[in-house]
């Protein structure tokens, strides 16, 4: 039975991809920073599982990271911890330099030193690309081949993430793969990015809606904006397919086709039969960024040829699953209120 230790275990992907290990018979160990008060919500479901070990630690904190890896001796490692907010990390960079770019370099150190070494997936970002249009004056896709230019202090983190795991990869002959992942959302999405803002409000305002009350417009910076996004799940999937590879390298994780946030707020309003959406939409200045990555639209063709990986859920599907578990989750809340009062 194989062994993998997950960094970021309480995020997102982290959550998805517990439970991915824990079906193909892995035992989990995920790794999660010390809080004040219990952030597990997303992997309730992993707690339960006698195969799933959550432990503290931090991925700015070698020696912690020193101590895991060599009491667990894993086979698989996967990072996904990060500070991984575009927009703080303008505010905090920092600290997302610490997390996003020395954090990784510290888990390669520490697999350096070892005589078992694990294999090492690396959460590479297709925001390390940024802005192509300055560099070819128009839109264009991405993959493996395409010229890094990013935009924010993550992007700039998560680049340099990237290069060392190819340069320990060449140097030190360590099974390391960066997985360059366009946006993938999913119901578990943070709270604080695009689409789930969205997803929310929309739900706030069908429930509103429903007992005749208004709510405040939502506040949103750039609409232009145009991402490639897939599902979280179908994400986790490639990952794990990338490690199991007999070469290691990096891939392009994407679905091929690109929607603006503008796409996203008709599609998801559309869920509630709304079709004249601006005019619950408020756009904030101070919610635009420094810089911003206009264009994003990635090729996965070398991930469909050697991992034999394609995306399951499109755009549509996405949003309105996002949209209907809101609404879901938030309908139940509105009960449960009810029945207490
Ligand atoms: P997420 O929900 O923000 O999860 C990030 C995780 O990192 C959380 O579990 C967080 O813990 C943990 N973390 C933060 N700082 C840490 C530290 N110092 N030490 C240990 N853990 C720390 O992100 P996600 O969407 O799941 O993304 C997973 C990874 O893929 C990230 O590295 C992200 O940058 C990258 N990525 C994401 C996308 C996307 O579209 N989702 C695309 C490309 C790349 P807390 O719960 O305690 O905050
Ligand atoms: O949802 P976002 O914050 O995602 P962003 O910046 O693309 O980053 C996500 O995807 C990356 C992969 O490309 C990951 F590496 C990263 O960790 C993260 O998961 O913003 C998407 C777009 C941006 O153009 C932003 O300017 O939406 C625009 N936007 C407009 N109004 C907004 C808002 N973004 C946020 N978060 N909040 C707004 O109110």
């Amino acid at each position: 039975m194989k062994k993998a230790i997950v960094y970021g275990v309480t995020g997102q992907d982290g959550s998805y991809l517990s439970e991915l290990l824990l079906s193909k018979g892995y035992t989990v160990y995920g790794v999660t920073r010390r809080t004040s008060t219990p952030n597990t919500l997303r992997i309730n479901y992993s707690l339960t599982q006698k195969q799933f070990h959550l432990t503290q630690g931090d991925v700015t904190d070698s020696g912690s990271i020193y101590r895991l890896l060599n009491e667990v001796q894993p086979d698989e490692v996967y990072n996904l911890a990060a500070q991984s907010h575009v927009g703080t990390s303008f505010e905090q960079p920092s600290l997302t330099w610490n997390v996003t770019a020395q954090g990784c370099m510290n888990i390669l150190e520490v697999i350096r030193s070892m005589g078992n070494r694990p294999r090492f997936y690396q959460a590479s970002s297709s925001e390390m690309f940024g802005d192509q249009y300055s560099l070819y004056g128009g839109e264009k896709y991405q993959d493996e081949h395409t010229k890094f230019n990013p935009q924010s202090p993550y992007g700039v983190a998560k680049l340099a993430a990237h290069h060392s795991v190819r340069l320990y990869r060449d140097s030190y002959g360590i099974f390391a793969c960066g997985g360059i992942l366009f946006n993938h959302e999913s119901e578990r999405r943070g709270e604080s990015f695009v689409t789930r803002k969205i997803s929310r409000y929309v739900s706030d305002l069908h429930w509103a809606t429903q007992a005749g009350r208004s709510i405040p417009n939502l506040k949103l910076g750039n609409l232009a904006a145009k991402r490639d996004w897939g599902h979280a799940e179908d994400y986790v999937e490639a990952m794990w397919l990338m490690l199991q590879q007999e070469e290691p390298m990096d891939f392009v994780i994407a679905t091929g086709k690109t929607y603006s946030i503008e796409d996203y707020l008709k599609e998801a309003f559309q869920c509630i039969n709304i079709n004249e959406y601006t005019r619950h939409i408020e756009i904030d200045e101070k919610l635009k960024r420094p810089s911003e990555v206009p264009y994003l639209r990635g090729l996965a063709h070398k991930a469909k040829r050697r991992l034999n990986w394609k995306p399951k859920i499109d755009f549509k599907s996405l949003v309105k699953r996002m949209v209907q578990y809101d609404i879901q989750s938030c309908g139940r809340c509105n009960k449960g209120i009810k029945k207490a009062q």
